[in-house]
């Protein structure tokens, strides 16, 4: 037996004691290796501390193994690879998860158990990884565990913030950002001081000819900083593949950074040089669908995009092959526009490094390049002002002007009569500054283009890219629907459900083949399965009750509906229709007779979500929440009848206790204005029905599932911009519930009216951009109906498990299925059947 090939719980043991492989005993992390402030807390915390590094490296080093095995076989296999880029990774915690898909969790759970540990104490030790702002970044973790899982040759390439998304404190009801420092131990990277790349900022532009009469360009002088990898292995479900994401980290470049600075006495400006450098990598930008030309940004997506291609590139000479096959080795995915400039390094590196004419190198970038984008909110498109550019990367700002000059002459020649068209596709806006627009360069630059639900992908061919349409036809322009991994969204956060759904379809293959849960279509009528259906929900409500309890000190009947709307905030998501609609059944309860109380069927709203620091709209909708939850939670009219929280500090690990306890939850963005939303695939698969407008990935999830199985409302896509205009060109007025929900709050019932007036005037005098008052009626009838519904348990029973039938569909696996085949041309890996995985807890 050696430490890292354990299989049986007493292994186990000895590996946690020994804690693992490392030489190190448990003892040894709580006073040697321990951040100070744990070593203070000896004899408190800490023991499930060293609990959890004992497991966690345990676990660490048996993956070790499957991942070298995995990337020595991919090396010698020689397959095509996908790069994923992505500035975000919302990673969440990974013990759970790795043991789960190791498939020992079971033989841990026992072997903690007689050390005397919980295991799901051991579990809450760790702290998340939280490299991502929401949607965007979630669906790259899902995808990362898809790619292992399927086998695929896969790499994620991005960022290793020092500080993640801020930890969100409510005091007073106010929104307090913290910083989440999350490094002080984690188990799970690795640092590569072996793998760096020096990636250059600043300078100027040498053109010269040389001997031969041939043009060489090359980019001179500014400064360098240093990437330093970081690794993370990123295991599959039952596979052994491991695959790998690597994160940059910036330090000063020792070739440039000068450490005679420290003792000439120049210290202070040598130790601000090095905390240049630093801060490139330090913190992640907390703004989910929106874009602020800041130039720390613009270095962060350089930086990376650098480092990334490089280490590509590197491997990719390795094989010694042609640059031609190139594109049949290396496939790269831009995860929104945030990566676009690894178009121009590659273009840059081919024709100044490596010699290659502009078309041959061009014909390279384009096919190896895919761009994603995620939506068309115009402030989320990211544009950068050119004279930022051209301080900072004057040798790509040169390579742009020269690719739009190309594209552009190819559209003249194909368009001859419409000049304005020009001016409309150009990647150079003509506006003062000057400002790239890093989306039609992805456009231009990639052989497909994607969108990310289906109304989302007609969207983006009707509107911000119909130009692009007409110029490459309607090929290049693709849907793939957003999908998320049922092994953390339904195994790890509802493992009785998974369990039960397991015992009902004869063992879990279901986690693989998602399509299979509709084999639980013809138990709908099963009574007893239909009870433990409804216990399981129960219990989840029991635990998301007593997790509020601890964390808000309000207590919530658990038999209430539970009504969850949990995502940032954000004016398009419309958590203000949700909380207008809280202040109507309030007042609807208490303008009601003590007798027709109790007719009324008790709810809990529940909310969660981070503002962006910056966003003030966002901020003083978390503070109307809770001014609301303060009045209506100790109103003894309403006792028990409706109860408002507001879940502090919303993260993926709280996403896990949240999504299996809901009834319902909320997914009502104006219509066409969220790209896909993934939370609600999340939710239905965990047996909740959601109330929904008909955008994004709603209407999907409507087709398969059923009309009859989603409460949906609301205006059209295509109404929406008609009502816009009426707003200020037609007669418009605020709807009458709404107006009184609005006079509730001038009256003061919730706090000082003042704090939320600007959220009443941008409805009821600034054109009600995101149509709260044209979709409030309509809502709350819904509402109303969502009552009626619940009263029948039974039917609610059927709609629930009929709906987790249906939702094959939204499995990450079918998603990277799709993009392999019609977008990167990769296939999976062959694993041989004697590393394929065991037995699963
Ligand atoms: C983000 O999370 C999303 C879009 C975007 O432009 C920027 C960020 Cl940080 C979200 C979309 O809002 C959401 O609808 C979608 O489901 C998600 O990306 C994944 O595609």
């Amino acid at each position: 037996f050696s430490p890292s090939g354990f299989k049986t719980k007493d292994e186990f043991e000895a590996c946690i004691t020994d804690v693992g492989n490392s030489g190190l005993r448990a003892e040894d992390l709580i006073t040697g290796r321990m951040r100070p402030a744990c070593r203070d807390h000896i004899g408190k915390i800490p023991i499930q501390l060293a609990a959890y590094s004992g497991t966690a490296l345990a676990f660490r080093d048996r993956l070790i193994i499957d991942w070298n095995k995995t990337q020595q076989r991919q090396t010698f296999d020689d397959q095509k690879r996908i790069y994923y880029l992505s500035l975000e990774f919302l990673m969440g915690r990974t013990l759970d998860n790795a043991m789960l898909n190791v498939g020992l969790k079971k033989v841990a759970k026992e072997g903690l158990d007689d050390l005397g540990f919980r295991i799901e104490d051991v579990i809450n030790q760790e702290h998340d990884a939280a490299l991502g702002n929401g949607g965007l970044g979630r669906l790259a973790a899902c995808f990362l565990d898809s790619l292992a899982s399927l086998n695929y040759p896969a790499w994620g390439y991005g960022l290793r913030y020092r500080y993640g998304i801020f930890k969100q404190d409510i005091e007073n009801g106010y929104q307090v950002e913290i910083p989440d420092y999350w490094l002080d131990f984690n188990p799970w990277e690795f640092a590569r001081h072996d793998v760096t790349v020096d990636v250059q900022f600043y300078g100027w532009v040498n053109k010269h000819t040389d001997d031969d009469g041939k043009q060489v360009v090359s980019w001179q002088d500014g400064e360098l900083v240093t990437a330093v990898a970081y690794d993370v292995p990123i295991p599959g479900y039952g596979t052994s593949t491991v695959n790998n994401l690597r994160l940059w980290s910036s330090k000063a470049s020792s070739g440039e950074f000068d450490f005679s600075k420290f003792n000439s006495g120049d210290y202070e400006s040598a130790v601000a040089d090095q905390q240049r450098a630093e801060t490139i990598s330090a913190v992640l930008y907390p703004n989910d669908n929106l874009e602020r030309g800041k130039e720390l940004r613009l270095k962060q997506q350089y930086f990376w995009c650098a480092a990334s291609l490089h280490d590509i590139v590197r491997r990719f000479k390795k094989t010694q092959r042609k640059w031609s096959e190139f594109p049949d080795q290396v496939a790269i995915q831009l995860n929104d526009t945030h990566p676009t400039l690894a178009i121009v390094e590659l273009q840059r590196i081919l024709i100044d490094k490596e010699g290659l004419e502009w078309d041959v190198a061009w014909g390279i970038v384009t096919k190896t390049f895919g761009y994603t984008n995620h939506t068309v909110l115009p402030e989320a498109l990211e544009k950068w002002s050119v004279p930022l550019f051209q301080n900072l990367l004057p040798r790509h700002l040169q390579i742009i002007y020269d690719i739009n000059l190309f594209f552009l002459q190819g559209v003249e020649r194909r368009f001859p009569k419409d000049r304005e068209m020009l001016g409309r596709v150009s990647i150079i806006e003509e506006s003062q500054p000057k400002m790239v627009r890093m989306a039609y360069l992805a456009i231009v630059g990639s052989h497909k283009v994607n969108g990310v639900a289906e109304l989302h992908s007609d969207l983006i061919k009707t509107t911000i890219f119909k130009d692009f349409v007409k110029i490459y036809g309607p090929d290049k322009f693709t849907n793939v629907t957003n999908g998320i991994t049922p092994r953390r969204w339904l195994h790890q956060a509802n493992p009785r459900l998974s369990e039960l759904i397991a015992s009902k379809l004869g063992g879990y293959d279901f986690l693989k083949d998602l399509t299979l849960l509709n084999k639980l279509e013809p138990f709908v009528d099963d009574k007893d399965f239909k009870k433990e259906w409804a216990e399981i929900k129960y219990a989840n409500k029991v635990r998301l009750a007593q997790h509020i309890l601890k964390t808000t000190g309000v207590s919530v009947n658990p038999k209430a509906l539970f009504d969850v709307q949990v995502k940032r905030i954000h004016e398009y998501k419309r958590q203000q229709l949700n909380i207008f609609g809280v202040i109507r059944r309030y007042l609807t309860i208490k303008a009601l007779k003590p007798e027709e109380r109790k007719k009324v069927l008790p709810r809990v709203s529940i909310f969660g979500g981070k503002a962006a620091p910056g966003y003030w709209m966002a901020k003083t909708i978390i503070h109307l929440i809770n001014k609301v939850g303060e009045v209506v939670n100790n109103d003894p009219d309403v006792g028990d009848l409706l109860k408002v929280i507001f879940i502090e500090d919303y993260n993926v690990s709280k996403a896990e206790i949240i999504t299996p306890a809901s009834d319902i939850s909320e997914h009502i963005s104006t219509a066409g204005t969220e790209a896909s939303g993934t939370s609600n695939m999340k939710f239905v698969l965990n047996g909740g029905l959601i109330i929904g407008t008909l955008d994004g990935a709603n209407i999907e999830i409507t087709r398969e599932i059923g009309e009859q199985n989603v409460f949906l409302f609301g205006n059209l896509s295509e109404d929406v911009e008609d009502l816009r205009h009426n707003h200020f060109y037609g007669e418009s007025h605020v709807d009458p519930e709404l107006a009184k929900v609005f006079d509730t709050i001038k009256a003061g019932t919730f706090g000082d009216e003042g704090a939320f007036s600007a959220l009443i005037a941008a409805i009821a005098e600034h054109g009600d951009y995101y149509l709260v008052s044209d979709d409030f009626h309509s809502y709350c009838s819904t509402q109303d109906l969502i009552d009626e519904s619940y009263k029948n348990q039974d039917e609610w029973l059927s709609k629930s498990i009929l709906s987790v039938a249906r939702m094959g569909f939204f499995t990450s696996d079918r998603c990277i299925n799709e993009y392999a085949d019609s977008i990167w041309n990769i296939e999976p890996l062959q694993v041989k059947d004697e590393d394929e995985v065991r037995a699963r807890t």
